[in-house]
């Protein structure tokens, strides 16, 4: 019977040796790989904490404890210990187990999260909402390397070093966030780092010491204490320490032993907040992933034997035609610029990285830091492009208001990811971008079709003086045959790519495609649709608008995104502006957090598919459909 087997809960792991420890943590990494080699996942980060993760559960007791993770990609050892085996293998499945920290899910996961930074904040609420209830438990935050470039963690522990308590943060230093680490702090940690050979002496000195009859032990843990006091108040962690924190590490985070250690030590510090340090190797166990952790930091299926993916695809993503047309208009304007906050590779920045070295910035997860850079940069003459995840961008929103628009300043934001992406679930959907860019005065929205459109669009932002954001959702969607001009695209502008009496359907983004194909569908039943792409969201297409109003006909707008304070709303309030004498219909996704699964699945649960959008517009049109609650 394996080890993975008994475990039901945190109690169970507290019953093993270490050597058994060393077994369980064998049996996990194996779980681990042959699931998301089937599902896809997050590899690379899991595979680095599972030690660190079976000593959290046995020196702390969760769920009385607090344990939260940052980000919470690396959370699978976490899910496994705490009586979720049996759901494992539907990991990120439609309806089946979130691949992030989930509620729902058990009572050991504190916040529904996947966004960065966040956990010493929420961590801090904890401990103080402890403290002022009487209650006695204590608040770990797992935070990796990567975040601690985030600068949230920074107003978080210069709260909490003003003398919090029974707060432990565990810093999991793996050198690298997505891609390698960058910034001051990187290099901080690499001088802290290095003493950890120094950590491995002292363990043979402490041991060797343990050998002298009577004294021995006593001798070493003095030593010990010394040392440790000199080491952490004279050079290392001198920053944390600055900020309140008392500073223990550098450690093995691939020992459970010395793991279990020092957190038993750190539950002794009782006056002021904890940071330990702790060392991991991201892929660890896995060759290919130790080799190319950022290859396996998110994968898709892939073959265990070689790493490749059980699905190649040699389609282009729309951050791959985003990022390739940003190299071209790089080569013509030398005042363009790009910026990521840690995501180069997933926003298709590469190839510019690689040709502009020069003109290429990643600052971190620091999005709100990008957004008022890119306004300095755009204020003393630069053209900078933010490529993101729209889903990251909301943390910015401030920054967009009032360091970008309110200046006017010829920002551009190219916003990936936005609408519904899949199987990282509620915490990574965009489609509240639309909703949330759509007010602001002074922005350029602008929302492509298909990857030949996002060239071309990318081409017409250097033009636009003033801010702009170009909105496009993860997958690439190939141009459709007969629409695949990229000087077409023009800003303010819509074109109608089918005509049709009996009513119109305006679409944006992968919906213009569902639009027409539900087109053809209800030419079949007899019914006439005009489809029309209106990639341009602000300014609109003030001409088309007005002949449409003179029409009369119906209108139906479609959009992968919120339905409240999006596109479709917009028009609505136009319509009652203007006094249109027309009913409008809006299709989008409803106000809810929306699940995880594939792409398809979830769209098919927003009625967003095109066969759901035919039927929606038949129904109308013959006066038999219900009225639809949008807020469920
Ligand atoms: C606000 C925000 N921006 C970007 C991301 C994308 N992201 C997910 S994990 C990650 C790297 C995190 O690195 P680290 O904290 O060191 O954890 P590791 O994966 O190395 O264990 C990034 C950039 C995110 N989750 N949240």
């Amino acid at each position: 019977m394996s080890y993975l087997s008994r475990i039901n809960g945190p109690d169970d792991v507290k019953q093993l040796t270490t050597e058994e420890c060393g077994a369980l943590a064998k049996e996990l990494r194996q779980t681990i790989i042959d699931t998301v080699s089937r599902q896809g996942g997050h590899l690379a980060s899991n595979l680095g904490n599972v030690e660190l993760t079976i000593a959290l559960h046995r020196a702390f007791s969760s769920p009385k404890d607090k344990i939260i993770f940052d980000v919470g990609h690396q959370t699978y050892t976490h899910k496994l210990l705490t009586g979720r085996q049996a759901q494992f293998d539907t990991l990120r499945s439609y309806h089946g187990m979130s691949g992030f920290p989930c509620r729902q899910e058990s009572e050991h996961d504190l916040f529904d999260t996947g966004h960065s930074s966040t956990a010493i904040s929420m961590a801090l609420g904890m401990a103080r909402a402890r403290d002022l209830q009487g209650e006695d438990y204590y608040v770990v935050a797992v935070v990796g390397d990567g975040a601690l470039t985030g600068g949230m963690c920074y107003e978080a522990m210069n709260d909490a070093g003003s003398g919090q308590g029974k707060l432990i943060v565990i810093l999991n230093d793996n050198e690298m966030s997505i891609s390698k680490n960058v910034g001051a702090l990187s290099t901080y940690f690499k001088h802290l780092r290095a003493s950890a050979s120094w950590y491995g002496n002292k363990k043979r000195i402490r041991r060797d010491l343990e050998r002298i009859p009577l004294i021995g032990s006593a001798l070493a843990h003095l030593i010990e204490q010394a040392k440790n006091m000199v080491k952490s108040v004279v050079t290392e962690g001198a920053m944390f320490e600055a900020l309140g924190f008392r500073y223990l590490g550098p450690f093995d985070g691939h020992s459970v032993e010395e793991m279990t250690h020092v957190f038993e030590e750190a539950k002794q510090v009782t006056d002021m907040p904890v940071l330990i340090h702790v060392i991991t190797r991201k892929g660890n166990g896995y060759d290919l992933a130790e080799r190319q952790p950022e290859k396996f930091h998110g994968v898709a299926p892939f073959r265990v034997e070689n790493g490749l993916k059980r699905n190649q695809s040699s389609k282009e993503s729309a951050a791959q035609a985003a990022g390739k047309a940003l190299v071209a208009l790089g080569a013509e304007d030398r005042r363009v610029v790009a910026i990521t906050a840690a995501m180069t590779g997933g926003t298709g920045l590469g190839e510019f990285a690689e040709f502009y070295p020069e003109r290429f910035f990643d600052v971190g997860i620091a999005e709100q830091h990008a957004v008022s850079m890119a306004a300095g940069m755009a204020r003393a003459g630069l053209r900078p492009y933010f490529a993101v995840y729209a889903t990251f961008l909301q943390r910015a929103y401030d920054q967009i208001v009032h360091d970008v628009c309110l200046q006017n300043l010829p920002v551009c934001i190219l916003a990936d990811h936005a609408g519904l992406v899949g199987d990282d679930g509620k915490t990574h959907h965009g489609v509240l971008c639309v909703p949330m860019l759509m007010s602001i005065p002074n922005l350029t929205l602008l929302a492509p079709r298909d990857v030949q459109q996002i060239r071309g669009a990318v081409r017409a932002s250097l033009g636009v003086d003033g801010p702009c954001v170009l909105v496009y959702p993860k997958d690439g969607i190939e141009p459709y045959a007969g629409f695949d001009d990229p000087q077409a695209f023009k800003v303010g502008v819509w074109q109608s790519l089918q005509q049709g009496g009996d009513c119109a359907l305006l679409a944006y983004g992968r919906m213009t495609k569902h639009a027409l194909e539900a087109a053809s569908m209800l030419k079949a039943q007899g019914i006439d649709a005009e489809v029309i792409d209106c990639s341009s969201l602000r300014p609109m297409d003030e001409a088309c608008l007005a002949r449409l109003f003179v029409s009369r006909k119906k209108l139906f707008v479609i959009e992968e995104g919120e339905l409240i304070g999006g596109f479709g709303a917009e028009i609505s309030r136009i319509c009652v502006e203007r006094g249109a004498q027309q009913p409008v219909c809006l299709m989008g996704t409803p106000n809810r957090f929306i699940t995880h699964g594939s792409v398809g699945q979830l769209l098919e649960e927003c009625g967003l598919s095109p066969a759901q959008i035919a039927d929606r517009v038949k129904r109308t049109l013959a006066g038999t459909v219900e009225t639809e609650n949008t807020n469920g």
